[in-house]
């Protein structure tokens, strides 16, 4: 597989790239932070989009290395983009795979690599997904709780997609969802989409967890959102994922 044996020359080059996307204060429209999205800069097929190599590299046990890449790159520019803006307080968010998580030294690596660069954990979110939290592993327990203890958010990434039950939320504490897009697609168009969205957020409320609603592409959905009183949001609306250049341009033009 060509992928494969490119992803290898690729760490060694340096062949990777993050894009930042912002997430939005709903009520006030001010920015809250980042999502950190890895794209790969080949040099043939130009730049591969995550969903292409993420798997792979998953695979190959690249995810690693490929993981501690993004962490580290995301922090640096979470330390910039603070440093331009400090009256914002803004936070960064990294998407964490599940071997990336279970690899031994995980959390023990992040927090070496916030205190290096000497960012508040507090502006750190861990997104994981629900397939992480699946089973009863309790290396899994300990590490998120171990996370949080230090002050990293954790926040569960596409939630509602997945086929693990609601009752993990009982069990691991965490401190955000991110609402998958598909609810937010139709939350206009469904009358039981909306219900249920407003349900959803209803329970984060309940249990003090802040939403994240993903994929926000027309007003209607911001508003919408914003009515049930959803804290923060992430799309096209505002933006699509940028360069750190462009994302500074977006900060500028929006706080
Ligand atoms: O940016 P884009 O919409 O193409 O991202 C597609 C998917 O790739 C998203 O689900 C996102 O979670 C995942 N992804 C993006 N960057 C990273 C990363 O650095 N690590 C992991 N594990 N997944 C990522
Ligand atoms: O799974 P994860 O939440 O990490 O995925 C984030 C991905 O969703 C990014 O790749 C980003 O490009 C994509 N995305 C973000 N906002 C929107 C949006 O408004 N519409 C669509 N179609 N995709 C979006
Ligand atoms: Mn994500
Ligand atoms: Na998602």
């Amino acid at each position: 597989m060509r992928l494969r044996t490119d992803l290898d020359q690729a760490l060694a080059t340096d062949a990777f790239v993050l894009h930042y996307q912002p997430i939005v204060d709903l009520a006030t429209g001010r920015p809250h932070g980042f999502e950190a999205l890895v794209r790969w800069q080949h040099p043939a097929l130009g730049l591969v989009p995550p969903l292409e190599f993420i798997e792979i590299a998953e695979e190959c046990g690249l995810i690693v290395p490929l993981g501690d890449w993004v962490m580290r790159h995301a922090i640096a520019a979470a330390v910039s983009l603070r440093s331009l803006y400090p009256a914002e307080s803004l936070t960064m968010s990294v998407n964490v795979s599940v071997r990336q998580f279970r690899s031994p030294g995980f959390v023990q690596r992040v927090l070496t690599e916030l205190a290096q660069a000497d960012l508040p954990c507090g502006a750190l979110t861990v997104e994981i997904t629900e397939s992480l939290l699946l089973g009863d592993d309790e290396h899994i327990h300990a590490d998120l709780a171990a996370l949080r203890a230090a002050g990293v958010r954790v926040s569960i990434d596409d939630f509602g997609t997945g086929y693990s039950s609601l009752s993990y939320l009982h069990r691991v504490a965490v401190d955000a969802l991110k609402l998958d897009k598909s609810f937010v697609d139709t939350i206009g168009s469904s009358r039981r989409q909306y219900d249920l969205v407003r349900g959803i957020v209803q329970l984060a409320r309940t249990l003090d967890l802040e939403v994240v609603a993903e994929g926000i592409e027309t007003e209607a959905h911001r508003k919408r959102l914003a009515d049930l009183h959803c804290g923060y949001g992430q799309g096209y609306l505002f933006t699509r994922p940028l360069p750190y250049a462009a994302a500074v341009e977006w900060l500028q033009a929006t706080s």
